[in-house]
């Protein structure tokens, strides 16, 4: 019998959705065990006992933690599966590596910080400034290609894409439009969403944004 996937997740989470996109990308079976942050179960503390985070995942006896291992140790663990998430060659693969690393750094900063939606006045202006110039970068990157990993979607559009879903919250509270910063960048999501893996694992943005508003209240931020 193959050994038993179980995804620790938190639905809003970007990182849980690398994770999700690429087992529905490879079209892997697993049970997805959604997480209380507050009240962490034994089993994340367990599996996850340096950063005590989701998301884990869990194969057989062995746990996988970073999302971006997760989805490096997906693409090999069933190299046999197409898709291919990682390409073939070194360059493009320490390429690829370079961008996933980039989004880490600089997008998901932007996220885990809540600088757009937690700030206002010049505060704001500077974090939207500053996340439309990495969005730009990526743009760049993106070129004229479909999708990062060019002609096929691959490792940096999952890495990636899960953002989409923030874009509204950020929108709202920043009152700006990525659209119309970068035009491409939301042809490739449009694009990306045509993709079940996609659209079936990305909450609807709607909801992201009541999850902000409940954050918001947490933090006591108006
Ligand atoms: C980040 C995971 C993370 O931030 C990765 O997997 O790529 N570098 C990691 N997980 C958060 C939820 S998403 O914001 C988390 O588990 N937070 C709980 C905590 O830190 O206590």
């Amino acid at each position: 019998m193959a050994d038993e996937v179980i995804l620790l997740d938190f639905w809003p989470s970007p990182f849980g959705m690398r994770a999700r996109i690429a087992l529905a990308e490879k079209g892997i079976e697993y049970e997805y065990r959604e997480e209380n942050l507050a009240e962490k179960s034994a089993l994340l503390l367990k599996s996850n006992p340096i950063h005590k985070q989701i998301p884990v995942l869990i194969h057989g006896e062995k746990s996988i933690c970073e999302s971006l291992i997760i989805v490096q140790y997906i693409d090999e663990a069933w190299k046999g599966k197409s898709p291919v998430l990682m390409p073939a060659e070194p360059y493009e693969r320490a390429n690829a590596r370079f961008w996933a690393d980039f989004v880490d750094k600089k997008v998901s900063y932007i996220c885990e910080s809540g600088s757009i939606w937690k700030n206002k006045g010049e505060a704001q202006e500077a974090a939207k400034k500053e996340f439309i110039e990495y969005l730009k970068l990526l743009e760049g990157e993106l070129g004229e290609k479909l999708y990062f990993g060019g002609e096929h979607f691959g490792y940096v559009d999952v890495v990636f894409v899960p953002f989409a879903c923030w874009f509204h919250t950020y929108e709202v509270h920043g009152n700006f439009s990525i659209e119309e910063e970068c035009p491409k960048l939301i042809a490739w999501v449009k694009r990306c969403m045509e993709k079940e893996s996609v659209s079936k694992t990305l909450p609807d943005p709607v909801k992201v944004h009541g999850f902000v508003g409940m954050l918001k209240k947490k933090y006591g931020v108006d």
